[in-house]
């Protein structure tokens, strides 16, 4: 057996699982692990230019793939910056495998150099999280941190190496095992039957039957059995932000996003709803609204992998444990089976209000004579240009909201954002992670001069790697959605929400080495864009001023219904 220290071991680790790329920034912990990556040429890693920007590229490559992505920080603040990164990952239960360096093992506990308690700081924010504390484990720890990463719900993981760990001179039989066992983690891998069909006897029984589907299906690869019950029952699907994707965007049975901004005929679907098929949703706070008013007519079958997501702020009744792309599969087998259909006129019926929901409020904003953008136009050129088909990384705030109502997701994994953290500075990387890993493929990051400042410095990453994005700056010069929360509840006192000094974006990406453009009027919006990813080869910065008073709509009212919306600054339902 091949001789190989606790650094070459790492690497050789990370080839055997198949990592193409890793994403990470060095420092005095990770020396070792360093110098054995400069000596081979199968893992190629991408110094970044913060370490936050790394757990969101490898997060992202998660997203587009689900596969988990690798990040490599240093102790101390590495590992620190990585915190951000790896909480986004968890909130939205992504894959993601990050190795922190840690001081020599027999200096923890003395305030050393660069010391942090990585595991204590990253416990409620990891799924799971090793400490190496004999090196001849590394490849078994590598290989559960990545088992345990991408099974069941899938999360982050952390292996804290302290640097002895990977001295060079000492070295150790290398295997990489090709299979795990882990006693007390036994993810499942099917469905209770009995609670299957009685869900499918309900879903046939229903007569205004909605499918509520999030960003389980798009990690649980379900998404084309989903597309088939939903055929077969010719159910309304709404989809939640993390979701997008998961069904087509442009197909007549979708009726848009549910929630806090979700569409007036979705949300209005849920409230009125008799039964709603839950897939890989987790019911989280910006979807109910308020719990005690949370669609009242609606019985609710639950399907999720994590058995502590079920019944957590809404009660099932039917709750189904597994795997959202098995139980898909066994439900539309039943239904095939079954000699019963769903009730015909009962659900024309149920179209045709649904109709009627979608004429009255659907998709709608306002242009007027100015030649002021809304930033609304501006995903939708996006979307045209594009031809839906590009994989859009948005950073968080209105930008991020009017990315998800207006371009039309038709595939899963195109639409990437942090949607349970909310971290401003997701964009820029995520889509650079894409983009590394799908050289052929449009990648746009969506976002606003508030956040493409938390991470510009990955401009430089972008010109190092040639990572040719194209970036939507939707300017509205402010951090506009914490402008529209203080238009709404704070009589507009618009505290520390207005950015002056903003940068002339074009001179700073062209600094950079990168191609920016300004652009001031609509009527140059669609010649501008084409221009942009007609350069295939560069990174476009798009400097897009948009109306600064625009608001995203419809917004739920706090603590309402789900039916309870403003539908524009003047209107409420
Ligand atoms: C790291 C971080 N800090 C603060 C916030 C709170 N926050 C949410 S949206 C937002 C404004 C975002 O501004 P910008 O990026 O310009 O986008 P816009 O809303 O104007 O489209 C802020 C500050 C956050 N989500 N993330």
């Amino acid at each position: 057996m091949e001789l190989l220290s606790g650094a070459e071991m790492v690497v050789r680790a990370l080839r055997d699982e198949g990592v193409k790329y890793i994403y990470g920034y060095p420092g005095g912990a990770l020396l070792h692990v360093y110098d054995a990556l400069f000596q081979q040429d199968e893992v190629e890693h991408i110094l970044v230019r913060h370490e936050q920007a790394a757990t969101h590229m490898a997060d992202a490559y998660a997203r587009a793939t689900n596969k988990p992505g690798v990040a490599l920080v240093t102790s101390g603040p590495g590992a620190t910056n990585a915190v951000t990164g790896i909480a986004t990952a968890y909130m939205d239960s992504i894959p993601m495998v990050v190795i922190t360096g840690q001081v020599m093992s027999f200096l923890i506990g003395e305030d050393a150099f660069q010391e942090t308690d990585m595991l204590g700081i990253s416990r409620p924010i990891v799924k799971h999280n090793f400490s190496v504390t004999r090196a001849e484990d590394i490849p078994s720890i590598i290989k559960k941190a990545f088992y345990i990463a991408q099974t069941g719900r899938p999360g982050p993981v952390v292996i804290d190496i302290p640097k002895d760990m990977t001295t060079p001179t000492e070295r150790f039989p290398y295997e990489y095992p090709k299979s795990v066992k882990l006693r007390s983690y036994n993810p499942v891998t099917k469905g209770h039957s009995g609670q299957i069909r009685k869900a499918v006897d309900m879903l046939l029984a229903a007569k205004r039957p909605v499918i509520y589907s999030g960003g389980g299906v798009i990690m649980g690869d379900a998404s084309a059995e989903l597309i088939e019950l939903a055929r077969q029952l010719n159910f309304p699907v709404t989809n939640t932000l993390m979701g997008l994707g998961g069904f087509p965007g442009t197909d007549r049975q979708f009726v848009g996003m549910l929630g806090m901004h979700g569409s007036y005929e979705a949300n209005m679907t849920m409230h009125h709803s008799d039964l709603i098929l839950a897939v890989g949703a987790r019911f989280d706070d910006r979807v109910t609204n308020g719990v005690d008013k949370f669609c009242p007519t609606a019985r609710i079958v639950h399907i999720d992998i994590d058995p502590a997501s079920i019944s957590k702020t809404i009660q099932a009744d039917v709750p189904i444990v597994g795997p959202a792309k098995v139980v898909l599969e066994d439900m539309v087998q039943l239904v095939k089976d079954s000699k019963k259909r769903p009730d015909a006129d009962a659900i024309e019926a149920w179209w045709k209000q649904i109709d009627e929901w979608r004429g009255r409020h659907g998709g709608r904003y306002r242009t007027d004579d100015s030649e002021m953008m809304k930033p609304q136009q501006v995903i939708e050129m996006l979307c045209k240009v594009t031809q839906g088909d590009a994989y859009v990384c948005s950073d968080v705030g209105q930008h991020q909201m009017f990315a998800a109502q207006y371009y039309q997701y038709n595939k899963p994994n195109r639409w990437i954002n942090s949607g349970g953290l909310g971290t401003m500075g997701f964009g820029l990387p995520a889509a650079m992670g894409v983009k590394l890993n799908f050289p052929e493929a449009e990648v746009a990051c969506v976002t606003g001069e508030g956040s493409i400042q938390m991470n510009i410095q990955e401009l430089s990453t972008c010109k190092q790697y040639d990572i040719p994005v194209k970036i939507i700056c939707l300017n509205n010069q402010s951090l506009g959605m914490v402008r529209q929360w203080q238009d709404m509840n704070y009589e507009s006192r618009h505290s520390q929400s207005y950015m002056n000094s903003l940068p002339d974006f074009v001179k700073l990406v062209e600094s950079y080495g990168h191609v920016g453009m300004k652009v001031t009027k609509y009527s140059e919006l669609e010649a501008a864009m084409r221009e942009a990813f007609a350069m295939k080869d560069r990174l476009v910065f798009m400097d897009i001023m948009v109306d600064p008073f625009e608001h995203v709509y419809p917004m739920q009212v706090p603590r309402g219904s789900m039916r309870d919306m403003w539908l524009s600054k003047t209107e409420r339902t």
